[in-house]
């Protein structure tokens, strides 16, 4: 049996790794949140500072799959993540708005660290498509699209031999 865990960094990894566990039924994945804050009923949960405990536990897993919204430090833990682990099977991760633009310079470094099967999402492309919704219901909307892309790679996993 093939081990997956899904890792939901930062604060918006973490809202991806909810909208996963509402909408996905998969029984043999794993779901890991770091963040400072637990806000995420039965998952595992590490802070940003127990990252070391992380890649120990990560790395006995056939398979990983990485999350977060770039630009701050659950973006600075994907790479941390990436790089120091060798199962790594995707990265799924989005840009922040045009307007951030501390986070959207942090973030081009980021991706610049990143390696391998990385999926990269523009929060921008997703306010145009949706303009007149709330910030809340794009990012709920985004969050869906992110999680597809997860599911996509879970998908592949399952039925690779
Ligand atoms: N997809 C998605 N993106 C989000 C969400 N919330 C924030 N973002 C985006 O993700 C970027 C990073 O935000 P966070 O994940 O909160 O940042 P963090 O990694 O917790 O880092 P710090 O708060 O700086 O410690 C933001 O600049 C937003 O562009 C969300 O719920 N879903
Ligand atoms: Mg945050």
């Amino acid at each position: 049996m093939k081990t997956i865990a899904v890792v939901g960094s930062g604060g918006a990894g973490l809202n991806i790794v909810n909208t996963f566990k509402k909408e996905s039924e998969y029984e043999n994945v794993d779901i890991y949140v770091v963040n400072d804050e637990k806000r995420v009923d039965d998952v595992e949960f590490y802070k940003f500072n127990q990252i070391d405990g992380l890649i120990k536990v990560l790395s006995e897993y056939n398979h990983v799959i990485l999350t977060a919204g770039l630009g701050g430090r659950g973006g600075d833990t994907i790479v941390k993540l990436a790089n120091e682990l060798d199962n790594i099977e995707g990265i799924v991760v989005c840009k922040p708005f045009r307007v951030e633009k501390y986070r959207v310079e942090t973030a081009e470094e980021q991706i610049k660290l990143l390696r391998g099967n990385v999926v990269l999402k523009n929060l921008d492309e997703l306010v145009e498509k949706m303009p007149d919704a709330t910030i809340k219901d794009a990012f709920m909307a985004f969050d869906r699209e992110i999680v597809e892309e997860i599911a996509k790679i879970i998908q592949r996993l399952i039925h690779s031999t």
